[in-house]
């Protein structure tokens, strides 16, 4: 309460950018006010992520890739994920307590579709409301593939009926199939090998990185370049692009100020 009204306060005599204002105040009172929960019921549910060595891009024969995903060995370590992209409820619950702008609700499903309309900025902030962060491009691409090399965790081919994205663009000669043309609750499709759902398609899902051509002498837990770039990064395609967007190596690049109605994020936090 006590920071909501002093958000307000700075909002109103200042007129500046709440997100702005929010992330700057965010990092600086939460910890002096006590850390905030979520109810029981719109609790973080996590999956616990072993370390390890993988090959993060793709290799050059493969189908739809782009000239971005150059392959280079990367170090992970030990760390807990989201088992799903963050769900309407849990979103608009931070608004509530923190008097954060709820994002535009138009075309958006309520209850446990994941919350879209969401910038870089927005993730951010429930992030670190709730003591967590977003993850690092390579956390997240070592999470989608779960131990695979091929581009998808299913092999080198998806249907609609197993990941939410537009069938009817399908990848690798594969056949079309169809498209639901909006996202669907998380977790509706089976998870991938380490139990974690919808790492493929449903919504795009902003990460910490700003895009930028891989540093690949960077190998241990990479964070990307430090210095301000312009773009910042999605991952995993959604239900509006076609399979080659959807593949674990693609690298979705915008400017953090960007939302949609198939952008969403997901939360992770080191051990
Ligand atoms: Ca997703
Ligand atoms: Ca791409």
């Amino acid at each position: 309460m006590l920071f909501t009204l002093f958000l307000k306060l700075i909002l109103e005599y200042n007129h500046l950018n709440m997100s702005k204002v929010y992330l700057l105040l965010s990092t600086i009172l939460l910890p002096l006010i006590g850390k905030t929960q979520l109810p029981e019921k719109l609790q973080i549910q996590w999956v616990e992520i072993p370390g390890g060595t993988f090959t993060m891009g793709s290799p050059t024969i493969e189908i739809g890739r782009d000239t971005d995903e150059v392959e280079h060995e990367v170090v992970i370590s030990p760390f807990m994920v989201s088992k799903y992209e963050i769900t309407y409820d849990q979103f608009i619950f931070f608004c509530k307590a923190t008097g954060y702008k709820k994002p535009t609700s138009e075309d958006q499903e309520k209850g446990n579709h994941p919350i879209v309309n969401v910038d870089w900025n927005d993730a951010v902030a429930f992030s670190n409301w709730i003591g967590c962060r977003l993850l690092t491009e390579a956390e997240w691409e070592y999470v989608c593939r779960s131990g695979t090399n091929t581009p998808f965790y299913y092999g080198d081919k998806i249907t609609s009926d197993q990941v939410n994205f537009d069938g009817n663009y399908p990848y690798n000669q594969s056949p079309k199939s169809s498209s639901k043309g909006k996202p669907v609750p998380v977790g509706s499709y089976k998870p991938n090998k380490w139990g974690v759902h919808d790492m493929h398609g449903n919504v795009w899902e902003w990460v910490s990185d700003w895009y930028a051509v891989y540093n690949i002498d960077d190998r241990n837990n990479p964070k990307g370049p430090q210095d301000s770039k312009l773009e910042r990064i999605g991952r995993g395609g959604s239900f509006y692009e076609g399979g080659n967007e959807n593949r674990c190596a693609d690298r979705g690049a915008q400017i953090p100020t960007t939302f949609g109605t198939n952008i969403g994020f997901r939360v992770a936090k080191s051990l």
